[in-house]
């Protein structure tokens, strides 16, 4: 059995180090030279525990190995980012281009797989695609053409336990035939020890848009929350720690606003499909989004009537323990407090990283630094991520409290 993944970032590349440490030949596809060269030195080019094992692993067994084009194999993953465009309008063109690729080298018989988180539709698109590039294929193996099978089986793994959950979660797989969402299902069998359920295409796309939505309500709740505390003059943490051992109570963390790749862009998705009814799910990613701007002002009121102040910015990663810097609402944060408080030095405390994002370092009044350092100097402390190392270094009395802190995770109790 040989299986192609198109797309070796955070989904494509574990999947595709899990598969090939099965013994299925997988050849991993992507327009990333940078990354072809990595995964074929045997190294990963990101970071996220136990991959590099599995990816060094398949790779010197001869199982896995990276290139720009597809080759032809009995599958097809397809893990290419889904974005959205301004006014929330799901960006396809990577699937787009991804099955443009891929198209050439079917057969018939081949099992095509999206993984990407998609919008409502774009399995059975992905499918028009590729049978419009090839006429000679069909979805039912119509007289005179061959027939291709197609399924959507979305991703849901944890970032920072993707290895782990990849074998342990449950797997939803939708098919736009029964036919395919079985072959789906045997090919997850292989590394996925969780239950593998069948469904058709648009509720696998909805599930895993539903998942990210549940969440997304439930921590904008949370920050909702954190707001009405600070004007009431409570403490949020006890609040919600209290009010969590009610037996069917369990509120989330509140934050500095959801970051990530997922949360923060999967309920757009469903606020597209239909924008009339989705009126729960939009107001909670604006909650969400507008979280960042009232940490900043919260961040102003305390340096205000300070000349040059100095504020330590704990975290930039969007969560915690870590390198993962995108849609990070510390790092918008930092930016737009250097912006707005141009006599502010503002020194960034991120252990994950060795230097800061280009938009960051190329502001004069910013810098990177450790922990004892900027807890030294600090006016204003901001607490923006709950990295285990700042919990523990708090707890351990050595994060100096000079200054004021806000603490947007609730760790300096
Ligand atoms: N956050 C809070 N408070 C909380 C929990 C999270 O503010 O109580 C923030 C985090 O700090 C972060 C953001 O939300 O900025 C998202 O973090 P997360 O840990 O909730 O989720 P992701 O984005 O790392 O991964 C999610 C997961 N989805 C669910 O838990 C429903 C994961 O299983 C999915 O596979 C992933 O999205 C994805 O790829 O869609």
């Amino acid at each position: 059995n040989t299986v192609g993944v198109v797309g070796l970032g955070y989904i494509g590349l574990p999947t595709a180090a899990i598969l090939a440490s099965k013994d299925v030949k997988v050849v991993g596809v992507d327009i990333n030279e940078r990354t072809i060269e990595a995964i074929n030195r045997g190294d990963v080019p990101f970071v996220e525990p136990d991959l590099a094992t599995y990816v060094g692993g398949a790779v010197q067994h001869g199982t896995l190995r990276a290139t720009n084009t597809p080759e032809p194999a009995d599958a097809f993953i397809i893990a290419v980012p889904t974005p959205f465009q301004d006014g929330y309008e799901p960006d396809l063109s990577y699937i787009k281009a991804a099955v443009a690729a891929v198209a050439p080298q079917l057969s018939g018989g081949e099992l095509l797989i999206l993984e990407s988180t998609s919008p409502p539709g774009a399995t059975r698109k992905m499918a028009e695609w590729v049978i419009a590039a090839r006429p000679d294929l069909s979805l039912d193996g119509a007289p005179g053409t061959a027939q291709i099978h197609v399924a959507h089986c979305p991703e849901r793994v944890l970032p920072g336990r993707v290895m782990i959950e990849l074998v342990t979660n449950d797997r939803i797989v939708g098919g736009l035939t029964a036919e395919a969402a079985q072959m789906a299902k045997d090919l997850y069998a292989i590394f996925c020890q969780g239950e593998i359920l069948l469904t058709d295409d648009v509720t696998a796309e909805m599930a895993k848009l539903v998942e990210n939505s549940f969440r997304d309500v439930n921590i904008a709740f949370a920050n909702e929350l954190s707001l009405i505390a600070d004007k009431l003059g409570i403490d949020v943490w006890e609040l919600i720690r209290l009010a969590n051992h009610h037996p069917r109570v369990n509120i989330l963390q509140p934050g500095p606003g959801v970051g990530g790749h997922c949360i923060a862009v999967d309920p757009w998705f469903i606020v597209d499909a239909d924008p009339e009814q989705a009126k729960l799910i939009r107001t909670a990613r604006e909650v969400n989004d507008s979280k960042p701007q009232w940490v900043i002002e919260q961040v102003e009121k305390a340096a205000a009537g300070i000349e040059s102040p100095t504020i330590a910015a704990l975290g930039l990663a969007f969560k915690a323990d870590i390198d993962d810097l995108r849609e990070s609402p510390a790092r918008k944060i930092v930016a737009d407090l250097a912006d707005r408080l141009p006599n502010a030095a503002v020194v960034v405390v991120e252990p994950h990283i060795d230097a800061l994002p280009a938009e960051l370092a190329n502001r004069r009044n910013v810098r990177l630094a450790p922990l004892a350092h900027a807890s030294e100097v600090a006016d204003v402390t901001v607490v923006l991520v709950d990295h285990t190392e700042f919990k523990e270094r708090v707890a351990n009395g050595q994060v100096s409290t000079r200054g004021i802190i806000i603490d947007t995770r609730g760790i300096c109790k």
